[in-house]
C-alpha cells in the first residue's frame, strides 16, 4: 500500500487526507500548528493518523507521495528536502483531479473569482441540475471532499488559486478561465513571472478541444491567448471584439467573425454593480457556452443573481449613508474595482496584512472621490506614505477596529457612502475576510436608522 503524507491539516488537507484513506492509502498528516479540533474529529472519524505541532521528517520522508495544502509555499525547507529525494508532490487539487471523470471548470484570476465561480455555478445548477453540480476550491468547499459524489454527468466549478496550481501535473479542465492577472501573493511567488506561470498552468493540459476564457483587457492574458494550449475564448469591457464577448454602451455583445448578437443590457438585466462585475459576467457567459449551455438559461440566471457575499456588497442605509462590504479587497486590484464602484463621496476603509504589494494604483484610482482614508492594521504607515507621495493627505489611523468603525460614522455626511474595501489581507487582525467583512455588517446593522 502506498504512503500519502498531507501537509497541513486546513480545510483542504483534511479534506485530502480523508479521500486518500477512502481510497486505501496509508495515510499520514502533518500540520507544524494546533490542528482545529473539527479537523481532529474528521481525521479521527476516518482512523487517520496525525501529528500536530511539527513535521516529524522521519513520518514524512518516507512518503510516496506528499499532498501539500496551498498555504505552504513551495520553497519551504521541508518542501526542498522532499524534491531532493525525488517524492512527487501534489496540490489537493490535481489528487481530486484523478478520482473524477466530472467535467471539470476551473476559473482562477487576481480578482473576481468568488463572484464568477458563484455565478457559474449558478447557471450549471440551472442546466445540468442541482445534485450535479459542485462548486469548489477556494469558495469555502474542497474538491477533494466532493469528488466521490461525482459522476461523469457531474459538472465541477472550482475557484483555484495561483498556491494550488503551482503543483499540478495532470488537472485537466474542459473549461478554464484566468479573469485577469494583476500583481498579488508577491510575498509568496516573490516575481510576477512566477505568479503568472503559476495562473497559466491552470491550462498547461489542456488541449485545442478544451476552451480557455481569457480577458483582452488583461496585458498577461491577452498575451497568452497567442501561446494558450486550449482554444482562447476572450471578453473584453474596453474593446470591441471580432470574436468574442464585449461591452459596447449598456450592451453585452457576443461576436463571432464580426457577426454580432446583443445579449444583454448591463443595467437593466444585472443586479451587480462596478464594470468588474460586467466582465465577471462576460467570462460566466463565456464559460457557460463552452459547456454548452443555452443562452436563455444563462440570461435568466444572470438576471436573478445578486452579488457574493464581501464583494462590493451593499449592506444597509444609515442616516443617510449607504454602507458597503468589499472585505474581499484583499489586494490593490481588487480595492480599484471597489472604488470604481462608489458614485458618492465616500469614507474608505483600507490597510491590513502586508502582502508587499504596491498601492499607487490604488490611490490614483480615488478620483476625487474618497472624502477621507481611514487606516488600520499593519499596512497602514505604508498606505499613508504612499498616498502623500501622490498628493492624498486626507488621511485617519485607527488602532482598533471598532474604532475604525466609529470614525467612518462621525465623518461620514447623509449622500455619502462608507466603503470596507482595504486591500489588503485580513491576516493580523483577523482569522479571515470573511470575519472582517461579518463584523462590519454587524456593527452596521447596529446603528440607528
Ligand atoms: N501549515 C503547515 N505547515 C506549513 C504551513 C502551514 O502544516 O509550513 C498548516 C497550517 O498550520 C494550517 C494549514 O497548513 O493548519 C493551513 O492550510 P492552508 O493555509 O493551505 O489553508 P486551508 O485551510 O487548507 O485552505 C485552503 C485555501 N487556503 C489557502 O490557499 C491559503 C482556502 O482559500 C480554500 O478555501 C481551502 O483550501 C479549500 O479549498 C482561502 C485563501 O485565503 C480562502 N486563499 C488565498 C486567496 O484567496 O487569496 C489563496
Amino acid at each position: 500500500m502506498s504512503r500519502i503524507v498531507v501537509l497541513g491539516a486546513g480545510e483542504s488537507g483534511a479534506g485530502a487526507a480523508v479521500l486518500a484513506k477512502v481510497k486505501g492509502f496509508d495515510t499520514f498528516v502533518s500540520d507544524m500548528s494546533a490542528i482545529k479540533d473539527k479537523y481532529k474529529e474528521l481525521l479521527n472519524k476516518h482512523g487517520i493518523a496525525w501529528e500536530e505541532g511539527q513535521h516529524t521528517e522521519e513520518l514524512i520522508l518516507n512518503a510516496d507521495e506528499v499532498v501539500k495544502s496551498p498555504g505552504i509555499p513551495n520553497d519551504a525547507p521541508l518542501i526542498l528536502k522532499l524534491k531532493e529525494k525525488g517524492i512527487s508532490i501534489i496540490s489537493e487539487i490535481e489528487f481530486a483531479g484523478r478520482y473524477t471523470n466530472a467535467k471539470m471548470i476551473c476559473i482562477t484570476g487576481s480578482n473576481g473569482k468568488t463572484t464568477t465561480t458563484t455565478l457559474t455555478g449558478e447557471i450549471m445548477k440551472a442546466h445540468f441540475g442541482e445534485e450535479k453540480t459542485f462548486v469548489v476550491g477556494n469558495i469555502g468547499n474542497p474538491y477533494t471532499l466532493e469528488v466521490t459524489k461525482t459522476s461523469k454527468d457531474s459538472v465541477t466549478v472550482g475557484e483555484i488559486s495561483s498556491f494550488q496550481l503551482e503543483t499540478i501535473h495532470t488537472f485537466h479542465p474542459v473549461v478554464s478561465a484566468i479573469l485577469n492577472i494583476t500583481p498579488d501573493h508577491l510575498n509568496r511567488h516573490h516575481t510576477m513571472e512566477a505568479y503568472v506561470a503559476a495562473k497559466e498552468a491552470v491550462a498547461s493540459h489542456q488541449t485545442k478541444n478544451d476552451i480557455c476564457v481569457l480577458n483582452y483587457d488583461n496585458d498577461y492574458t491577452r498575451d497568452f491567448a497567442g501561446r494558450c494550449p486550449a482554444t482562447p475564448v476572450l471578453f473584453s469591457s474596453h474593446h470591441e471584439l471580432k470574436n468574442g464577448y464585449f461591452l459596447r454602451g449598456d450592451k453585452i455583445i457576443k461576436s463571432v467573425n464580426g457577426e454580432e448578437t446583443e445579449l444583454m443590457d448591463i443595467h437593466k438585466d444585472m443586479n451587480l454593480v462596478g464594470l468588474c462585475n460586467v466582465e465577471n459576467v462576460m467570462a460566466s457567459i463565456a464559460i457557460a457556452e463552452g459547456m454548452q449551455v443555452p443562452m436563455e438559461t444563462i440570461l435568466t440566471v444572470i438576471r436573478g443573481f445578486h452579488a457574493v457575499e464581501h464583494r462590493i456588497e451593499f449592506v444597509a442605509t444609515k442616516g443617510g449613508v449607504d454602507y458597503y462590504n468589499d472585505s474581499k479587497g484583499t489586494n490593490p486590484d481588487a480595492a480599484i474595482q471597489g472604488i470604481k464602484a462608489m458614485s458618492r463621496p465616500t469614507v474608505l476603509i483600507g490597510g491590513g496584512y502586508d502582502k508587499q504589494s504596491e498601492y499607487d494604483e490604488w490611490i490614483d484610482s480615488f478620483d476625487g472621490k474618497v472624502k477621507c482614508l481611514v487606516l488600520i492594521g499593519q499596512t497602514r504607515e505604508k498606505i499613508a506614505e504612499c498616498a502623500r507621495k501622490h498628493g492624498f493627505d486626507k488621511i485617519r489611523f485607527a488602532d482598533t477596529y471598532e474604532e475604525c468603525l466609529k470614525l467612518c460614522t462621525e465623518l461620514a455626511q447623509p449622500g455619502d457612502a462608507v466603503l470596507l474595501s482595504p486591500a489588503c489581507a485580513s491576516w493580523g487582525m483577523f482569522p479571515n475576510y470573511e470575519v472582517r467583512g461579518q463584523l462590519f455588517k454587524e456593527y452596521v446593522r447596529g446603528l440607528a436608522e
